[in-house]
């Protein structure tokens, strides 16, 4: 995330979810994992809006509403930084639990300190089995490679039995999660609620937590109170390691709209750096689909998003075109259009400027009805496909400013070497353990500065693609 003041962060609708869309090279694996979380497959659960919350008799878990103003019933097992229950921000009543941060700071920045904060409550699941439900709120000014938000369900031993989520986001707003607990009838358990922050410039990462109980019963495989058109929100990042697409479109200066659809002109622009979202209605009738945009990117790092009509073509992009938000988004913008039954959209988030990227924006795109899915995953179109190298190594890299000090976060697979060192300009920076990730403060403000990363096995010529980082500077 950019650095951002608490009260400049954009705001969700409630029940929406964020999924981080940086792109990744797949396959890294996230450093510092807490258990072996690749080990356990994921097994989703069903989160639904804040309006469904059902009661039920088979509650067994002390203390779940936090009410008492402290942890009684739970135990607090990992204190880098120590979770706290406190009144700033309850579901119910007065009081919540929260990890990570660094209290009395809950969100944006501050002295991070690095390592684990969670905590556990350990029950008997009903011989019946029934449902866990608790409701959580996070924030964050990072991302998944360093923070991140988890929920497990373990053993009395605490091994991993189930990742309830593992995500690094910053929607907040009050979430509710059920797990279905069939599997671990009349087992011991334990649910445990886990933030993972880094070392370094204090980008901080926290979850609150409450209204944790068991209801009985299984989840319901359809909430009834969930709308059947959830806005969806989605958190991304434009950075060079994203597919290109043939220069951009002209921005008219008007937004389209569903009684007023747009047209479609390219200005000569170079490569541009796109992301692709893909969501299909399934409403059973047409709908006025309403994307709204929200970033701080703004000036030379603005963006700019296009509707195109079942599939988008990079070469030809006023092909299918659909509708686009007219202006740039500073910090927020807004377009519609009509989608019929059955029809798919692609949304295009493309930087105005080739080469300069986006560190983070907000896309919430309402009126579109993904069915059998209560949280949709919009997956990008196209996959970065980094440049294979001869070492065998892929790097990719994105910048972003902290508290206005560039920082760029590198990602690495394909060394088998222990450790790694990190070259910036042609020279070593860091050697690091081979763990997949480094974050470089650089520590400079301002812009028009380029910085060229390449990763080589340790001491060797073995070394990855080079990939140049750019903040700011005057248009290409
Ligand atoms: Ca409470
Ligand atoms: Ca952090």
């Amino acid at each position: 995330m950019p650095a951002m003041a608490q009260s400049q962060l954009p705001t969700f609708p409630n029940g929406a979810t964020s999924v981080r869309q940086k792109s990744e090279v797949p396959g890294v694996p996230a450093p510092y994992l807490p258990h072996d979380l690749r080990a356990v497959p994921e097994v989703p659960a069903s989160q639904v809006p804040e309006t469904s919350s059902p009661r039920g008799g088979c509650n067994v878990i002390v203390n779940g509403e936090f009410e008492t103003g402290d942890f009684t019933g739970w135990t607090i097992q990992d204190i880098d930084t120590p979770p706290v229950v406190t009144n700033t921000n309850a579901h119910s009543g007065t009081y919540s639990a929260f990890a990570g941060g660094h209290p009395p700071q809950f969100c944006g920045f501050g002295n991070e300190i690095a390592g684990d904060s969670s905590f556990y409550q350990q029950f008997t699941v009903p011989a019946s089995g029934g449902t866990l439900s608790f409701w959580h709120w996070e924030c964050t000014t990072d991302s998944i490679t360093f923070d991140w938000q988890d929920a497990y369900i373990t053993d009395s031993k605490g091994n991993l039995l189930q990742i309830i989520f593992h995500q690094c986001s910053n929607a907040q707003t009050w979430i509710n999660t059920v797990v279905d607990l069939a599997p671990y009838a009349g087992q011991t358990v334990r649910i445990e609620f886990l933030v993972h922050e880094d070392t370094g410039v204090g980008d901080l990462t926290g979850m609150y937590v409450d209204d944790a109980e068991v209801l009985c019963g299984a989840p319901s495989p359809t909430p009834t109170a969930t709308p059947s058109c959830t806005p969806i929100v989605v958190t991304g990042s434009i950075t060079n390691g994203d597919p290109t697409q043939v220069h951009r479109v002209f921005r008219s200066g008007t937004a389209s709209t569903c009684g007023a659809p747009g047209s479609c002109s390219i200005l000569s622009a170079g490569a541009i750096h796109y992301n692709a979202y893909t969501f299909t209605n399934t409403s059973g009738s047409t709908q006025c689909v309403t994307v709204d945009m929200n970033t701080s990117c703004i000036g030379t790092n603005n963006i700019f998003t296009v509707a195109y009509l079942e599939s988008f073509d990079p070469n030809n992009i006023c092909t299918n075109y659909l509708a686009d938000e007219g202006l740039s988004p500073t910090p927020a913008n807004q377009f519609s259009f009509n989608l019929d039954h059955g029809q798919t959209v692609v949304l295009v988030v493309s930087e105005v400027t080739s080469g300069a990227g986006c560190p983070s924006y907000t896309m919430t795109v309402s009126g579109v009805c993904v069915s059998g899915t209560p949280t949709p995953t919009p997956t990008p179109t196209a996959t970065p496909t980094p440049t294979p190298t001869p070492g065998g190594i892929t790097l990719t890299a994105s910048g972003r400013r902290v508290q206005g000090r560039h920082t760029v976060d590198l990602s690495w697979s394909g060394s088998n070497a222990a450790s790694v060192d990190i070259y910036r300009d042609g020279v070593v920076i860091a050697t690091v353990p081979n763990n997949g990730a480094y974050k470089d403060f650089i520590g400079v403000r301002g812009g028009n500065v380029r910085y060229t990363y390449k990763v080589c096995d340790a001491g060797t010529q073995n070394c990855s693609n080079e990939v140049t980082v750019r903040f700011g500077g005057p248009p290409l």
